[in-house]
């Protein structure tokens, strides 16, 4: 241990943006008046039109979370069978597929960007399959001109968890603008929130009316209940949440930004860790910060040791979904899915973390993994 490097207060794997109070209170102070809080408001109706024209789509829809959206998401497209997807991301991707009545089915990922692999997906494909479920992994793209190819070439459906992604763009295209419909997750943890919340994003206007009733108990009209529905309704407090922060969005990007580039000047100088790369036709969002240690090993201790000096990091996403107790399935059939969960640690990432204490952690790694740690 070096004592000098280590932190007086806990520093999280994030720790939610919040806005000027005086301006939340000033959003909210309507919601009185009006006595309209949820049901479509005002503020819900202004914050979906803004997050249009944040992410660059044409459509969107707003949930009062990330996992119901993605649920309805599915329901949405009508699928029967199995769904390709991927074991490394959060439990919620492969709940949804089953709990819609679908199987999911493991697909390995790519060692580079940590998402499914497009050249494994093929050989998954069998008669039954209606659908591919891709996540943008820590706000990644997936390769989505090959997915897009593949989907086609065998009439299926493309869904994606771009949970991590909100306003990362591909090749200056909203993230959003791909597959058949999107799901962003506007959670506390999120890089923009509005507390808990989901968004779903997609170029065919035909689907605004099944979503909005599908999130409403399936109610099309006074007297009439068309789907099998939930309530899955975003309300005016989360609005008016996700409303003041969209205002900060920028600054929050540009700050977590400069954690990521403080990261990256003491990892670059390191072999034995590995941080993912940027591209040049991406704009990221810097969601998360992960990192890859050469170990199982090195990657548990190095969990233990940060918290002694009071860093949380957190190993998402290990364990894989398809070694969850509720899954029949098996990791071994997904090697570097395998490799990858059982090697990462995602370091602190939120918008005031700052540079300083970013390049701190960074060498609390480099002076513990020079110093101690055996593979
Ligand atoms: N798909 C993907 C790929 C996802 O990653 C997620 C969610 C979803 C779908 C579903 O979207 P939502 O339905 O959630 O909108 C957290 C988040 O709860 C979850 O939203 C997120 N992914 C997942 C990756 O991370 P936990 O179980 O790790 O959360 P928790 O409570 O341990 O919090 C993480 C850190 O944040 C802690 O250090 C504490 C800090 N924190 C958290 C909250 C809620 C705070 O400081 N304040 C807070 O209010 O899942």
């Amino acid at each position: 241990m070096n004592p000098q490097l280590i932190f007086e207060q806990a520093v999280p794997v994030t720790k939610p943006k919040l806005p000027k109070y005086a301006n939340y209170t000033e959003t909210i102070k309507g919601i009185w008046n009006r006595r309209w809080l949820t049901n479509d408001g005002p503020l819900h109706q202004e914050f979906k039109t803004k997050l249009e024209r944040t992410l660059k789509v044409p459509f969107a829809e707003l949930f009062t979370n990330g996992h119901l959206a993605l649920e309805i998401a599915i329901k949405s497209l009508g699928l029967k069978g199995e769904v390709i997807t991927t074991p490394f991301t959060f439990a919620s991707t492969i709940h949804a597929i089953s709990n819609c009545g679908l199987t999911p089915v493991f697909c390995d990922i790519d060692r580079e960007t940590l998402n499914i692999d497009p050249d494994e997906i093929e050989k998954h494909i069998t008669s039954e399959t209606s659908a591919i479920a891709a996540v943008h992994v820590f706000g990644t793209p997936c390769n989505v001109y090959k997915i897009e190819k593949i989907a086609q070439k065998h009439g299926l459906k493309v869904i994606y968890d771009a949970a991590h992604a909100f306003g990362v763009e591909l090749d200056g295209k909203g993230i959003g603008n791909f597959g058949d419909i999107s799901m962003f997750s506007l959670h506390a943890t999120k890089v923009f929130h509005s507390i808990e919340g989901g968004l779903l994003t997609f170029s065919d206007d035909s689907f605004s009316p099944k979503l909005k009733a599908l999130k409403n108990f399936g109610i099309t009209s006074p007297e009439s209940v068309d789907y099998i529905g939930t309530n899955a309704k975003m309300n005016e407090f989360q609005a008016a949440m996700g409303l003041c922060n969209l205002e900060e969005l920028q600054a929050d990007i540009a700050a977590r930004e400069a954690a990521y580039q403080a990261y990256v000047s003491v990892f670059q100088e390191m072999d034995s860790v590995r941080f993912l790369q940027g591209y040049s036709n991406i704009k990221a969002n810097y969601s998360y910060f992960p990192v890859l240690f050469e170990s199982k090993n090195v990657r548990d201790q190095m969990f233990e040791i940060l918290k002694k000096y009071n860093v949380l990091a957190r190993k998402y996403f290990y364990p894989l979904c398809n070694d969850f107790s509720c899954y029949n399935a098996d990791s071994s059939n997904t090697p570097v899915a395998k490799e990858v969960s059982d090697s990462v640690l995602c370091l602190p990432m939120f918008s005031d973390l700052g540079d300083v204490k970013a390049r701190q952690i960074a060498e609390i790694i480099n002076y513990e993994l020079g110093d101690k740690i055996g593979g």
